[in-house]
This record gives structure tokens, sequence and C-alpha cells, in this order.
């Protein structure tokens, strides 16, 4: 049981920014969870969960998956873990719908930190995506699936970005430079929040 509301930090970035990798590093150097929306969801579809059909579609069309499934399973992963009280999640939300079921469903939860944004030129993005597409699986990292994950997220993910920024509670992060520099860049900023 938990003693007092689980800290949640979202970690949001384009596709291939880097937001897996370093919340990965994070959870090591900060004893934070990862909790990365996309893997949820990505595990769902082989757990051949009642939405199976409804996720793989769309994944594979870069499309944003119903809110009430993805919150449900980042409930549960925050809930049943009781390994540390501070999650970061990666991928999400990724639009408005998110959002706002998020506040309705689970902020009276949660302690809400931040925000933290990997910006990374759309060059730097495709060039590691289409490298890791190499041996990932997965069944998005197709150059025409690449192209639709950029179009949602600079329709749909760029103005939950904004919305953050407006309300003084994003931190953004040079995505561009090597993984171990935008780590150190991440474990700064993160020194001059007080938890
Ligand atoms: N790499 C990373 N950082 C590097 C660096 N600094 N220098 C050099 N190389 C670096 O990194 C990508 C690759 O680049 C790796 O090979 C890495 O080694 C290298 P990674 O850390 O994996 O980047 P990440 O930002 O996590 O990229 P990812 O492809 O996972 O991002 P997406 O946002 O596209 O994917 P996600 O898994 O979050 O979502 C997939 C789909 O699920 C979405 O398109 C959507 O359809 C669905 N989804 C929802 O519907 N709702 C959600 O809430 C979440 C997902
Ligand atoms: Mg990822």
């Amino acid at each position: 049981s938990m003693l007092r509301k689980p800290f949640v930090y979202f970690i949001l970035g384009g596709p291939g920014s880097g937001k897996g990798t370093q919340c990965e590093l994070l959870s090591k150097n900060l004893n934070f969870i990862h909790l990365s929306a996309g893997q949820l969801l990505r595990n769902a579809i082989s757990n051949s969960s009642q939405h199976k059909t409804t996720i793989e579609n769309c994944i594979n069309n870069g499309r944003i998956v119903p809110s009430e499934v993805t919150i449900s399973l980042l409930d549960k992963a925050i809930f049943e873990n009781d390994k540390s009280d501070t999650f970061l999640i990666d991928g999400f939300p990724r639009n408005y719908e998110n959002m706002i079921n998020w506040i309705e469903l689970m902020d009276h939860k949660i302690n809400f930190q931040s925000v933290i944004h990997i910006i990374c030129s759309k060059q730097t993005m495709i060039e590691r995506i289409q490298e890791r597409s190499k041996t990932s699986g997965r069944s998005d990292d197709n150059l025409q699936t690449l192209q639709k994950r950029f179009i949602t997220f600079q329709n749909d993910t760029q103005k939950i970005i904004d919305h953050y920024r407006d309300l003084n509670q994003l931190i953004e992060i040079n995505g561009d430079n090597s993984i171990e520099i935008v780590q150190e860049e991440i474990l700064k900023r993160f020194k001059q929040i007080p938890i």
C-alpha cells in the first residue's frame, strides 16, 4: 500500500527523440520507475486483450489509442508497483483527450510534478528510427508509419507540450546531443526541482 500519492513526471518528444533511452537511464540514476505508454500498449497486443485490434490499428497508423485503454494500463502499472514512489511516464499524454481524461481519472490519486520535453530535429529522429528498425521488430518502425507518427506529434502532441509550457510545468531538453549529454542535462534540471 502506498503511504502517499506517487509522484509522476511525463516525458514527451517525437518518435526517436530518446524518451525510452533517457527514462531507462533516469530509472537507474534516480531509482524512478519507467513506464512507457507505448510499451504497455504493445504488451497488451501480445496479451491478446479485448482492445488488441484497436491498439494494433492505431500503432500501425501512428494514431493515438483512446485514453481509457492507455490510462487503465498506466493506472494498473503505477498502483501495482511498490518499488519506488516516483514514476516517469514516457509518451503520454499525446493529445487533448488523453490529458483531459488523465486529469479526471488520475489527478486526485497522484502527485503530478512536471513534463520533460526532449526536443530533437526531424533528421536525427529519422536516422535513429531507421537504424533501430533493423532490430526493433516494431511494426511502426517503417518510413511510411514514421511519417504518420511525425504528423500526429505535430498536430496533437505539440499542443499538449505548449499547454504545459503555458502552465510553467515544462522542462525542455536538447535531444540532439549524445545519450550521455542529454542524461546529464536532465539530471541537472531534476536537481533544481524540489521533490
Ligand atoms: N538513441 C536515443 N537517444 C540517442 C542519442 N542521444 N544519440 C544517439 N542515439 C540515440 O531512441 C530511439 C533510437 O535512438 C534507439 O535506437 C536509441 O538507442 C537511439 P528511443 O529512446 O527508443 O526513443 P523514443 O523517443 O522512445 O522513440 P519511440 O519510437 O519509442 O517513440 P514513439 O513516441 O514513436 O513511440 P511510443 O512507443 O511512445 O508509441 C508508439 C505508438 O503507440 C504511438 O505512435 C501510438 O500509436 C501509440 N501510443 C498511444 O496511442 N498512446 C500512448 O499514450 C502511447 C503510445
Ligand atoms: Mg520509446
